[in-house]
């Protein structure tokens, strides 16, 4: 697949249209979005946890579908989702980002992302969202660093340390884990980061937002093992190499194009005022976030 795919407007154009033809053009102010690939076994159990309001807001979980062989689509029908079934497979980056573009055209106000394998907390939701509807930050993330992970893989947990001193040492922002899929920003800044990645769309996503100037924070979360099924993104070597290049790649783009210094020194770690339960990092102030 290559990254020319990803960004072809006809399948999102069509995949777009399909949607609100069956589910109308309206969305509540959160939009829950879940990239889900062959995973009929979790992604029942995953929707039933998902909360109907957070803070008194109205959700709605749109579930892109992409090429599946099984029954992902028609279980998550059932559970109540929104599926966006799009008929050839182009990988998690681009479902999500079709999956973005659906919950900015509904105007939603907040998307929250997490995975279909029941590797993340429903309960840790509400948490992540929190320093975004308060307007203390533009983007929230996850980290298993601060928070908590199940997985005994040793190369795993290893590859969490590694990319984000690579993360913070190229963009000077202090991030504990560049990879964690539960996190929340406001609707906006999915359309003004560029996206090109069909499968690790991730380290892209994080480092563009850094690039723009977004105020980023990191909420402490729990990784749990898959609930069913196996990764779809390949060994770990084949992840580590995969993922390494988005990093670099996307650094590279990102510096020589963003609007917002890069490599900057490093800012240090503080916590979300007024937010106890929250620690993390907040981007340097006074950066101007641009939107496209
Ligand atoms: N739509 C779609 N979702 C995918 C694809 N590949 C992975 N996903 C989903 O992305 C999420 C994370 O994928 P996973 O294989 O668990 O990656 P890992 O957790 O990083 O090992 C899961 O919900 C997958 O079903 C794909 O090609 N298309
Ligand atoms: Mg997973």
């Amino acid at each position: 697949m290559s990254t020319s795919d990803v960004t072809r407007h006809d399948i999102d154009d069509a995949a777009l249209a399909a949607f609100t033809a069956e589910h109308g053009g309206d969305l509540p102010p959160i939009a829950i979005v879940i990239a889900a690939y062959n995973e009929e076994q979790g992604i029942g159990a995953v929707l039933k946890e998902i909360p109907a309001l957070i803070d008194g807001l109205e959700t709605a979980t749109i579930v892109v579908v992409d090429g599946a062989s099984d029954d992902t689509a028609a279980v998550a029908r059932r559970a109540g989702a929104l599926v966006c079934d799009v008929p050839v497979n182009r990988g998690q980056g681009a479902a999500l980002r079709l999956g973005y573009r659906i919950a900015r055209a509904g105007g939603a106000s907040y998307i929250v992302t997490t995975d279909a394998d029941g590797q993340y907390d429903p309960a840790d939701m509400r948490r992540v969202l929190e320093p975004v509807t308060r307007g203390e930050a533009d983007f929230a993330t996850g980290s298993r660093l601060l928070g908590r992970q199940e997985t005994h893989d040793l190369v795993r947990r290893l590859g969490v340390h590694v990319f984000a001193w690579l993360i913070s040492r190229l963009t000077g922002q202090r991030v504990t884990d560049t990879s964690f899929g539960l996190r929340a920003m406001r609707a906006e800044v999915t359309g003004a980061v560029e996206l090109r990645q069909p499968q690790y769309q991730s380290s892209e996503l994080l480092i563009g937002v850094i690039a723009r100037g977004y105020r980023i924070v990191e909420v402490p979360a729990t990784m749990r093992l898959r609930a069913a099924g196996s990764t779809k993104k390949g060994g770990n070597l084949v992840y580590g190499y995969r993922y390494s290049r988005v990093v670099l790649g996307t650094w590279w783009r990102e510096r020589r194009s963003s609007p917002a210094p890069m490599s900057a020194p490093m800012s240090a770690p503080v916590s979300v005022p007024g937010s106890a339960p929250v620690s993390g990092s907040v981007s340097a102030p006074g950066r101007s976030a641009k939107t496209k």
